[in-house]
This record gives C-alpha cells, structure tokens and sequence, in this order.
C-alpha cells in the first residue's frame, strides 16, 4: 500500500533523461562501517537507489570503482579523504554530515560522512531526497546539522491503546504482547522517524499513568528502546507526579520529602540500568488536574529539580511543560502560565527545559506567539507543537501545519531587539542555550497510513524538517514532500503546493477568523460552539474567548483590557495594543471591537467577519477543484481517499460558517452580507447535534 510508505515512496525514476544522469552518477556503494545504524545506512541506501534507478547497485566494503557513493563516520574514513574533509568537519556537530563529490585517487566518488554514524544516517536520507526529489547530483558539497538538540514527537498514548487527541487509530505501542512481540511497524516508525531527524520520542500521554513506572512496563519500553536506538531516538517517558505514591507506597509526592527524592532517584537508577540512554522525563503537573509540586505547597522549580536531580547522575533531562491555568484566576487564561513561570527564570538545573506550547491558550488555529518565547532568558524553553489536529478538523480536514509552525517560528519577540525571532529562542541562538528542543504531539496511530489523512503524513514529515532546521520554509518542505510522496511532475507539484500552503489560512477562515479563537464544541473540539457557556470552569467555554455583545466581539487583551499585551516586549506590546497597528488576523484575539468598527477593506467588522467564513468555504472549494484537475498524477486509492476527504471538509466549512454567522447575527443584529451564502439550517439545528463517540477525547 503507497500510503504505508510515507514519503519514502522510492518510485522508479520515470524521466529518462534524469535517470540516466543518476545511473552515470551512481554506480556502487561502499560501507566502511558495521554498526547497527550503519547497516541500517547501506541497506537503506542500496534498497532506495535500486529501487528509484531501477539498477542492481551493491555495497562494498573497498573503495574501487569510480561513482561510488561512500559511506562511514570520520574516523573510518581513508585518511586522504579525512584530510579532504577537514574543514568541512569542523562546520557540522556531532549530528550533523557532509555529502562532498570528490576525487579519490583519481577516480570521482560522493562520501557520505559525519562525526557519527547517525550523522552519516541522516546524510543517506537527505542524499536519498535529493535523488527523490530529483536534484542535481553531479556537484555536491553540502555540511548540514541540526540546530536544536531534542527533535521529539509527544505521543498522547494510554496504556489501553486509546490516543488522547488521537484521529488515527489506536496507539502504535501494543503493551500487551511486548516485549516479546515485536511489531515490524515499530521499525518502520523509528525509519520515518529518522528519515526526518526526529531523535526522540515520548512513548507516553503527558496525562499520565504511574504503571509505566512500574517493572512491568519498563520490560516493555526497554524493548522499544532498543529498536530505536539504532535509528538515532532515545525513549522518554511522562513521569506521574504521584507515581511515589501510587506506585511506591509511599504516603507524600512532596518534592522536598526525602523518601521521595529516593524514591524518584532509585527509579531513575532502575530505569537506566534497562536503558543506559533513556531521554528522561516529560511533566504535566498541576495542569488540568494532573498532580504536581503544588499540591504540597511546593512549586514549579522544586517539582523539576527534584526529578532533573534524579536522571542528572544519568545524563537525563527533564521537560517541564508550561500549560498551567488555573480556575482561581480565571481573568485571562491566556496569562496565566507566563505570570506563574517568568519569575522562576534561572532557578531551574541545567537538564530542565521548559517546554511551552506555541500560543498562550491552546494549539488553535491561529494564536500569536506565546509571550514566554524571549521572557526567560536564563532558562532554556522548548517549543510544542501541536501535531494531530485537536482544533483543526482532525485527521478529517487537510491542513497543512508547517505553515502554521513557520508562522510561530519567525514571530520576532524583540525581547533583544529586532529580529529576536523566536527560532531563535528555541535554537538556542537569542540566549546562548546548550539545550534546545521542539516537541510535536504526534498524530500518528495505527491505522494504515499512519496519520489519517494522507495529507497530515506531511506534517509530521514537516514538523521533523522544522524540528531539524527551525528557519526552513515551509513552501520549501511542501515540495520537498509532494515529490517524495506522489510526484515530480510540475503540474501535480505547482497547484497542490498552492493548495497546501493556502489550506492553513483556510481553516482559519471558517473556523476562527479575525483572531477568534476556542470556539469548538466542548469536548472533542471538531464542530462549532461558540454558544458553549455551562461548563463548570469559565474559561473551558467558548463564550469565555469571543465575549460577543451587542456592541461587539472579542477579548480585550489590551492594556484597557486584561493588559495581556503587557506580556510582551514594548515594541510587540504596542503593535497588538493599538487598534490600528494590531494585525488583522490577531484582532479579535487582543480587542473588543464594535460590530461597525471599519477594517482595512474598507468592510464593517460584521460583514467583514461574514466574508471571512464564506472565504474559508470558497477555498475548500477551491482546493476541491485543485485535487480533482490532478488526477491522473495520483494513485486511486490516494486520490480517492482525498476527494472523500475533501468533500466532507467543503461541507463541514460550511457547517462552521453557517452556525457561527447564526449565532454571532443574534448579537449584531445584521443581514449577512451579499456574497455569503445564506444557512440552509437553524441555529437550533447546529446546537442540537450531539457527537457522543467523537475520538480522541
Ligand atoms: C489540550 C487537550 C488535552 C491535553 C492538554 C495538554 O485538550 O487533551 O491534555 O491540551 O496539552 O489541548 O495537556
């Protein structure tokens, strides 16, 4: 099945001309090295290039021919070519590699090298895209390395298969039958994994269950680890704060309990001995109910410590997450977690990282950056990203994400100055931190093409290319993947490049626009439900973020308002707080504004708020359009799959669209505007549908 084999389709190469280029360029591999990882390399390599050049290339394990592509870390390398390379070495890390055309005894070849084996992987897969993707071949010279240390999926997975927030199936990790079983997929997802970069990976949800702790389940993940491992992905685990109590016996989780330092640093000892490269911990405590430090009037700082203290004898980290807020202070959510962290700047060990989400309130479908980005510059902050479509249409709507990431990425925080982006916070570059990380909550499941939507295979491919490279573009990747996943062919690749990028604003568009956000139904976050105001907490309604009245709609987040804006630097503080210079798409999310405010279409807020969903509508249309006129480049099934796909996104565009206007035209008390279709449905209907099995909750 093609979608089982992600971007790593190695389709023979059709076009004769750029075959035969590769066949004169190609005709040998050789392997200088016999570690896991590097046979992993050669197998790779050989089994992709016959495949795309139709050939029968061997590996060797001398150099002879002429184009041979070798292969090997440093130090296995010849010594003339080690001194070829010497410069090129000294730009990459201990990840990174070099794909170098040189001449070795007269003869031309392409190495393929870095300071480790893994580095020498990540060269294979980078060369094999080049050859996917149809690049010239002839001339290489290439040194590139990541430029973040933690490139990690979060994988929401319970110990009963269920994936919270998971629209593809059920968990990958079958705990039942391991450690003895070992599902050939796991290979397969350490492969994909690597293929992109990702190095690491949280097995478990960060709603988490102490019995992972326990020695049971450790048996289990010490058998992922170790099909892992050669791929270049250390296993990490949620750590349950109450774990000591829940699984230790012990009567107290306080950080400060002696007992249950002992506790925790006896656990990470036991967890070491089975996986001598466990990642470490990642912790949600006391967010949304988890328990934490401060269920015994401890904080932030003294939960993380106390564990970071625990895996520090054993290189371990910890990932603390920031996604606090709390119900006592339920003034604006959206500044809760930078009013709580910014003052324990500097107080955290050097193994914690915090990791923030990309925007203050939840993985919507546009948020601004979250101020935290540049607000702590004495504590490394790692990004999370949300991969699996929690608020933007599940694996059901095709949206692609990386748009969306860029957009996070190269926000400039201006907490140094100009061009203080946030790539830069999470690179480490803007605060001169060793470590850094990204994290993306995986949306991957067991269902045969992994993701659900075989366009959301493109975000995790491209949540691992930012991951890798925070500054790539995001156009960039969308190429890169379409011709690794379906085709070369510019008339598939121009159009369905446009679809992708232009999808992110769509969704935008008939669900959230003008900065509107939380508006989904309660729960399992798919339809519309901006009427949502009975649930027991505020700001778990939707009615709690837009604030529409009859004078208008939006949440003051300005300084007359909650002062959210205060949370960032003066210069990005006064572009959002001042009603003309804050940018359209953010409006609503930082001001209450009137029904007949003028927007800079000229457009009152209400008709331009109508035509900004009719918009959205009319772009699914318009990517129905798209797929259907590229037919002939796709494979059935594919091409099936994503026409029915789409059709229920054109429909559900339109769902959003009409349940929205209709209960938003109560409060400002107008016509829709011509050219926004008129609802075919009542507001009661849209209310009145219930989704009492809706997945992933
Ligand atoms: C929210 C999800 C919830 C997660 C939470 C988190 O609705 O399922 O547990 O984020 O990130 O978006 O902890």
């Amino acid at each position: 099945q093609k979608d089982y084999k992600l971007w790593m389709q190695y389709d023979k190469i059709s076009n004769a001309e750029i075959l035969s280029k590769y066949k004169a360029s190609v005709n040998g591999i050789v392997s200088l090295e016999n570690s896991a990882t590097a046979k992993i390399s050669s197998n790779e390599l050989e089994m992709a290039l016959n495949a795309m050049l139709d050939s029968k290339i061997e590996v060797k394990s001398k150099i002879e021919a002429e184009n041979s592509i070798i292969i090997g870390s440093e130090s296995v390398l010849d010594a003339e070519i080690r001194t070829q390379l010497q410069k090129d070495l000294t730009l990459i890390n201990e990840e990174g590699f070099i794909i170098k055309s040189i001449l070795f005894k007269n003869k031309k070849q392409i190495v393929i090298t870095g300071k480790k084996d893994i580095g020498v992987l990540y060269g294979v897969y980078s060369f094999l895209r080049l050859v996917q993707t149809h690049q010239p071949i002839e001339n290489l010279n290439i040194a590139d390395a990541p430029k973040t240390n933690i490139r990690i999926l979060n994988h929401w997975d319970n110990l009963d298969r269920t994936v919270e927030r998971g629209y593809a199936g059920f968990s990958l990790w079958n705990w039942q039958k391991l450690p003895d079983f070992i599902d050939h997929r796991y290979v397969d997802y350490a492969r994909a994994n690597a293929s992109i970069g990702i190095n690491g990976t949280v097995l478990t949800n960060v709603n988490a269950n102490a019995l992972i702790l326990t020695p049971q389940y450790l048996e289990k993940v010490e058998a992922l680890a170790n099909v892992f491992r050669p791929y270049g992905i250390k296993v990490y685990l949620t750590a349950r704060f109450s774990a000591p109590i829940e699984i230790g016996g012990l009567k107290t989780a306080d950080p400060k309990d002696v007992s249950v330092m002992n506790w925790w640093k006896e656990k990470a000892k036991e967890i070491y001995k089975r996986i001598p490269d466990f990642g470490g911990f990642l912790v949600k405590a006391n967010s949304e109910g988890q328990p934490g430090p401060q269920n015994y009037g401890r904080d932030h700082v003294d939960g993380a410590n106390m564990l970071a203290d625990a895996v520090a004898p054993f290189g371990g980290i910890v990932m603390w997450r920031a996604f606090v807020y709390s119900e006592h202070d339920a003034n604006d959510r959206a500044k809760q977690a930078y009013a709580e962290f910014v003052p324990y700047d500097g107080k955290f060990r050097e193994n914690v990282i915090v990791q923030v989400k990309n925007g203050a309130i939840d993985f919507q479908p546009r948020e601004p950056f979250h101020p935290m980005f540049g607000a702590m510059p004495k504590t490394p902050l790692m990004m999370e990203f949300q991969i699996t479509q929690e608020y933007l249409g599940f694996s059901t709507h095709l949206v692609y994400l990386p748009k969306l990431f860029q957009e996070v990425l190269e926000s400039d925080t201006y907490q140094k100055g100009k061009n203080s982006l946030v790539a830069k916070v999470v690179d480490g570059t803007l605060d001169n931190h060793k470590l850094t990380g990204i994290a993306g909550v995986s949306n991957i499941g067991n269902d045969l093409n992994w993701t659900g939507h075989p366009f959301a295979q493109a975000n995790w491919y491209g949540f691992g290319r930012l991951a890798w490279n925070p500054y790539l573009d995001s156009g960039v990747i969308a190429e890169e993947w379409m011709r690794a996943t379906f085709s070369n062919d510019e008339k598939f690749i121009n159009p369905v490049k446009e679809m992708m990028l232009k999808s992110r604003e769509a969704v935008v568009n008939y669900m959230t626009p003008l900065g509107l956000h939380h508006i989904m139904d309660t729960g399992h976050h798919y339809g519309p439900g901006p009427w949502v105001s009975n649930l027991s907490r505020p700001e778990w309604n939707p009615v709690y973020y837009h604030k529409a009245d009859k004078n208008g709609i939006g949440f003051d987040r300005s300084k007359k308002g909650t002062d959210a804006v205060g949370q960032y630097a003066p210069t990005v503080a006064n572009i959002f707080d001042n009603l003309k210079t804050c940018p359209e798409k953010d409006l609503l999310w930082f001001h209450h504004v009137p029904w007949n405010y003028k927007l800079q279409n000229g457009q009152t807020l209400w008709n331009g708020l109508a035509l900004k969903y009719q918009e959205g509508v009319d772009q699914v249309k318009e990517m129905q359009t798209t797929w259907k006129n590229v037919k002939q480049y796709v494979d059935p099934e594919r091409f099936d799959e994503v026409e029915m796909l789409l059709n229920i996104q054109y429909k559900e565009a339109k769902w959003w669209r009409d349940a929205c206007l209709l209960y938003f035209q109560q409060f400002s008390g107008k016509e829709l505007p011509d050219g926004v279709e008129k609802p075919t449905q009542s507001l009661d209907y849209f209310k009145s549908l219930q989704f009492p099995f809706a997945p992933g909750n």
